[in-house]
């Protein structure tokens, strides 16, 4: 793997991404590549001519130039026929016009020979373009910048020899491979293991019941399929972990190498690869144990998370100015610690990634949430929850970080909606977090009966 070429997600990616858009101008719709405050040539020439007959004049459509930043020009010609040595042969009112705008043109050089000058029309459009002026040979045309389009004519026979513009333009950046440390996106912090072996120092253990795991909220500049490496160990090969995309299943990794489980002296994780489908804007991607008895190895078995690579399609892309903002994540039930003997969350199909953490018997248990938040402020929070009992039975305390006072939410009757089947409480409340780990506790308040939690909702308002 080329770790030069990584850049590294979630908290660092805001950092890193600050950084990155620093370095580019405002996000215009840029129809056309740019490379930062670098001149560009492109040459039309015997090399590129039209590939027609010399003997017949006719008009010729799309002819393709490779540009020096990886994608075409489409040019049109008419009246032309392809001239020895030359570019082309244009008869009187023959033409050669450019069918992509070209940002950032400086400049045109027609090299051609004829009896009157050639004329060239320039425009901010294919179809606005007016005369602009006569050419002579050689001559170096400055054209307004602005100006995306030309067509250079012949007013009387002319052999044209090449036709050179240089522009002037910005790169759009390529999505790239991105890194992401499976540790960041533990919300069961009792899960985080320290190896100085392991790929930043740290990996994920003890993913032992179904619905536990990972999830990292990762911002995708480019929608649609992403191959997606996990980088894990097993002492149980042909163990799994499903994946989850902003909720949904999506893909289902086998670890088929045994790479024994991590000591002191020794880690050696294998990768597998996945594709899933992102969305453009922020996804929650979750790895997690998900399995059934008649699994073979029984539950999904087990493995260990060391790191994940998404990685980029190469596609081009208009940055956000200041990077991308966070707007908020969902932090799941069956991913935090719960606070009791250990009672395995429920599978769930209709939950968010297909579980619920129940298990919370008494006044006072409840569920340990580290939250890994890209962005500080105050958000709104709502609850997922199930339960069958009546109204005003169930209420959860919700506590952060330091603080002392808790703020309770009503879970009302779910209007006979089963164990399995969780909604969102109408009510909400607002918590501030820091940048970074933030610990949420979600309790049984006392007088409450039971619930389950499927999620917590965090929209960032302020
Ligand atoms: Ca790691
Ligand atoms: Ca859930």
């Amino acid at each position: 793997m080329k770790k030069g070429k990584l850049a590294f997600a979630f908290l660092a990616l805001s950092s890193l991404v600050l950084g990155f858009y620093a370095t580019q101008n405002n996000s215009e719709d840029i129809l056309f590549p740019r490379a930062t405050d670098t001149a560009y040539e492109i040459n039309l020439t015997s090399s590129n001519a039209p590939s027609i007959s010399s003997e017949t004049i006719t008009d010729f459509y799309e002819n393709i130039v490779s540009t020096p930043l990886g994608n075409p020009i489409h040019y049109e010609y008419g009246q032309v026929k392809k001239a020895t040595d030359q570019h082309a042969y244009l008869a009187i009112d023959g033409y050669i016009k450019n069918l992509d705008a070209i940002s950032g043109i400086n400049s045109i050089t027609v090299v051609y020979i004829s009896s009157t000058p050639v004329s060239i029309k320039a425009g901010y459009t294919v179809d606005d373009l007016t005369l602009s002026d006569t050419l002579q040979s050689g001559i170096t045309y400055s054209v307004n910048p602005s100006m995306n389009f030309f067509k250079v004519i012949a007013n009387n026979d002319a052999q044209i020899y090449s036709i050179k513009i240089d522009y002037t333009c910005q790169r759009r950046p390529v999505e790239e491979d991105v890194l992401v440390e499976a540790e960041t996106g533990l919300i069961n912090q009792n899960m985080y293991r320290e190896n100085n072996l392991a790929h930043g120092g740290a990996y994920v253990g003890a993913i032992d019941n179904c619905g536990q795991g990972v999830q990292i909220d990762f911002y995708s500049y480019v929608s649609g399929a992403h191959d997606f490496e996990i980088y894990y160990t097993t002492g149980s090969p042909n163990s799994y972990h499903n994946v989850y995309v902003n909720g949904e299943y999506s893909a289902k990794a086998v670890y088929s190498v045994n790479t024994g489980w991590g000591a002191e002296n020794s880690y050696n994780p294998a990768s597998v690869t996945v594709s899933i489908s992102l969305e453009e804007g922020w996804n929650r991607i979750a790895v997690i144990k998900d399995g059934l008895s008649s699994d073979n190895p029984a539950y999904g078995g087990w493995a260990e998370l060391d790191y994940f690579v998404v990685k980029g399609t190469g596609s081009d892309y208009v940055p956000l100015e200041g990077g991308p903002a966070f707007t908020g994540t969902r932090l799941e039930g069956e991913l935090a610690k719960v606070n009791n003997s250990g009672d395995a969350a429920a599978y769930n199909e209709n939950a968010s990634n297909n579980y619920t953490q129940g298990g919370i018997n008494a006044t006072g248990q409840g569920i340990d949430i580290w939250a890994n938040i890209a962005q500080a402020g105050t958000y709104q929070v709502q609850i997922a929850y199930s339960h069958t009992n009546g109204d005003n039975q169930s209420i959860a305390s919700i506590r952060v970080n330091e603080e002392v006072i808790m703020q309770t939410i009503a879970l009302p009757y779910t209007g006979g909606k089963a164990w399995n089947d969780p909604i969102i409480a109408p009510d909400e409340i607002e918590i501030t977090l820091n940048y970074g780990r933030n610990h949420i506790y979600v309790t049984r308040e006392d007088g409450s009966n039971w619930f389950t939690v499927d999620c917590l909702v965090l929209t960032l308002i302020s």
